[in-house]
């Protein structure tokens, strides 16, 4: 295993404004680099899959209004048809896996939405498959979080709290959710990852890491600002791939941005954990 970090890029071109999301971007490079770990932003430019965009790639995604959202069902079809695309958790794991990757740090995942029925994220799928860790802040309470957690199980997804006890709620650090598994250091990750690999286990480590405690938005605040965004978003008939990134922007003007602060404080923090998990994975023995 090395040092390498996958980082998505539908959190650029889709989940944040810009031109935030074009700095936010370098600063998630910037916390892999610092703890030893080598950043690799995936994504899709022109049909070509690229791993470790260039400065201009990031800087192409973050301001074109035509740029794809692409979950691994939708990987061959930009590649064929020669788009530029974004790729989520789904698609950034499938790309991390056939480049070797083991380690991917990534804001919240998809799962199952909320009072809708049926709209469950391919990130699940993904996640029961390929054997990769991948460190987020929980899932969006934007999410019916309760089902995003019976679905990992069911996919056999071996969730695991990163010094918590509980699931995070992306925003906020705090949940009712109690989890089984635990760790307490980049070690036990690593340790979990190969032993699944011995095993012939298939299917990801998906690592829990609370969003640190300044940038953390109280549960009951986040719950109304949330259900008001869904309301907004139901009078507004939007859904599937349009609905996250509808929801967050939503989230973000409700909230005067707090939300979106906390988005950039969690994914700084996992970049730097994914970095900690890969320098210590790469170490020469
Ligand atoms: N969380 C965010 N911003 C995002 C996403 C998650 O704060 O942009 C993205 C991730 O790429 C995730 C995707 O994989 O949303 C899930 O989308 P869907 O629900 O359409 O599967
Ligand atoms: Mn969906």
């Amino acid at each position: 295993m090395d040092r390498r970090v996958a980082l998505e890029s539908t959190v650029i071109a889709h989940g944040l404004p810009f031109p935030r999301n074009i700095e936010i971007a370098a600063e998630m490079e910037r916390e892999v680099q610092e703890k030893g770990g080598i950043p690799k932003t995936i994504a899709i430019i022109n049909g070509r899959i690229s791993v470790g965009l260039s400065p201009e790639e990031i800087s192409l995604l973050g301001r074109s209004e035509n740029v794809m959202k692409v979950g691994t069902a939708e990987i061959a079809y930009a590649t064929a048809l020669k788009k530029n695309a974004a790729t989520t958790v789904s698609a950034t794991m499938a790309i991390a896996k056939m480049n070797g990757i083991s380690v991917f740090s990534t804001g919240g995942i998809g799962g199952v939405h909320r009072d809708i029925d049926w709209d469950v994220s391919q990130d699940i799928i993904e996640l029961s498959k390929t054997d990769i860790v991948v460190i987020s802040a929980g899932v969006k309470s934007i999410l019916d979080v309760q089902k995003t957690l019976e679905f990992l199980e069911t996919f056999q997804v071996t969730v695991v709290g990163y010094k918590t006890d509980y699931f995070p709620l992306f925003h906020c650090k705090d949940s009712p959710y109690r989890l089984n598994l635990r760790v307490d250091s980049p070690e036990e990750v690593e340790a979990i990852l190969k032993e699944k690999r011995r095993l012939g286990l298939s299917g990801g480590i998906l690592l829990a890491n609370p969003i640190p405690a300044t940038s953390s938005i109280e549960f009951e605040t986040l719950e109304s600002l949330v259900s008001k965004a869904i309301t907004i978003a139901k009078r507004d008939n939007v859904s599937g791939k349009a609905l996250t990134p509808y929801l967050l922007e939503k989230l973000s003007s409700l909230s005067e941005g707090r939300t979106l602060e906390a988005n950039i404080a969690l994914l700084k923090n996992n970049a730097a954990l994914g970095g900690e998990i890969a320098s210590r994975m790469g170490r020469e023995r």
